[in-house]
């Protein structure tokens, strides 16, 4: 991702606190991450105490004067706040520091520029850009040549970001327009799918929580992982067969994070709305991390958001081999919950067997003949569901078995 730069681009990396200063902190951190990922390096983290995030300038103006000294001492680039700015707070705030601001929604969008792979990936990415900077530009003025190039004007694949509001526009209505046959595509294909359903299970979690991992060390796949965020923007689906030979499709997904920006969330919708249709939600938390339980509501508020609900939800507490063993972790609001390490292989068994158990509950149990002519059914059912034994008798295929219910085999 660096390949663009001749030199890292350096960054002083800003927040201000309304309330629980560590938290502000600790936010601070995860934002150094995110420059990480996209390439650029951190030279310092400020915390200023407001009552409320100043509505003309973001920072007070003392605090801008010292950030603009802070730029030359630091020969940075440019200054990093950590919270979504309006064009004018953009403005004001770049003319007092003399230099370029970046907002956590324009980084956390270069992020997903950079690792969108799949045509309907760079479609999302690119349409919550340009709604972004179609809400700023008349705004941002000096601001936006300040940009120049580098972190936070990057577009996915070969885009050239756009800076005409009226062609802005236009591209925004194409993009929804392939967006929204892409979706119409993928609704076909499931309805295809549900002729003979597999049980499926999406992966969900904060980024970095390890679903990917998750999703190869199940499924013997090789997916990207690594240790950055948003490593993962396009879901993949994978097959994998329990331990009682149950054979389910797992999907792995573009993970969440604080404050992500809503441009973001509406343009995946789509993509994730599939996490709706699954029979049984994973949602992979970093048990090693600090943070785990500011993950944990986020996931669920970002579930809420996108109209998933309804679902079992198994909570998978990973990352176990970086925990001591005598921790607790629970989840009150998941069906389930165990602790596995995707590394290491630890707990899987535990993982499978609640699977299993959410499965078996939404299955049914048939003892029936199935005639000669109808035998494509037995080959379904032995697929989707657990066949206990089948006969071959005079009318038909004797079969008894547990099937999902959607299957409906009369
Ligand atoms: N020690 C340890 N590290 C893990 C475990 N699971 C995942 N990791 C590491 O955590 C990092 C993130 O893993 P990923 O699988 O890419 O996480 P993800 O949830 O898919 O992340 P995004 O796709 O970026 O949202 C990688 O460096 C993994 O090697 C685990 O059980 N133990
Ligand atoms: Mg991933």
């Amino acid at each position: 991702m660096t390949d663009n730069f001749a030199s890292t681009e350096k960054y002083i990396l800003v927040a201000v606190a309304t309330g629980d200063e560590e938290a502000a902190w600790d936010s601070l951190d995860e934002l150094e991450a995110l420059l990480d990922t996209a390439g650029g390096e951190a030279v310092c983290h400020v915390v200023q105490n407001l009552a409320h995030p100043d509505r003309a300038v973001y920072v007070g103006k003392g605090k801008a004067e010292e950030l603009r000294e802070m730029v030359t001492i630091n020969e940075a680039d440019g200054i990093i706040c950590d919270d979504e700015l309006s064009a004018s707070q953009m403005r004001n705030l770049s003319e007092l520091t003399e230099t370029k601001v970046i907002d956590r929604t324009t980084l956390i969008l270069d992020i997903f520029a950079a690792h969108a792979k799949t045509r309907e990936g760079r479609l999302q990415v690119e349409i919550a850009q340009q709604k972004y900077r179609y809400a700023r530009l008349r705004g941002m003025g000096e601001a936006l040549s300040r940009l120049g190039g580098g972190i936070g004007t990057r577009g996915p694949g070969e885009t050239k970001l756009e800076t005409d509001r009226r062609v802005i526009q236009k591209r925004i209505s194409v993009l929804s327009g392939e967006i929204e046959a892409m979706k119409r595509a993928r609704d076909t294909a499931r309805k295809k799918r549900s002729a003979s359903p597999l049980p499926t299970v999406a992966i969900v979690g904060y980024t970095n929580a390890g679903k990917s991992t998750l999703l190869n060390k199940m499924t013997g796949s090789d997916v990207l992982s690594e240790d950055k965020l948003f490593a993962t923007l396009d879901p993949t689906t994978r097959l994998a067969e329990l331990p009682d030979g149950q054979q389910v499709l797992f999907t792995d997904t573009v993970g969440f994070i604080n404050k992500l920006p809503h441009n973001l969330v509406d343009a995946f919708r789509s993509t994730l709305e599939e996490a709706g249709y699954a029979d049984i939600i994973l949602h992979v938390i970093d048990a090693s991390d600090p943070q785990a339980e500011l993950h944990r509501r986020v996931v669920y508020d970002t579930l809420r958001d996108l109209d998933i609900s309804g679902r079992p939800v198994i909570t998978v507490w990973n990352k176990a081999d970086l925990v001591d063993a005598s921790e607790s972790f629970r989840d009150f609001d998941a069906d389930a919950s165990v602790r596995i390490s995707a590394k290491t292989g630890q707990g899987l068994g535990d993982l499978y067997e609640a699977v299993a158990e959410i499965l078996r509950e939404n299955r049914v149990y048939i003892d029936k003949v199935i005639p000669y002519r109808d035998a494509a059914a037995v080959a379904r059912i032995r697929s989707a569901g657990q066949l206990l034994s089948e006969e071959y008798e005079e009318n038909g295929i004797h079969v008894r078995a547990y099937v999902p219910r959607s299957l409906n085999i009369n």
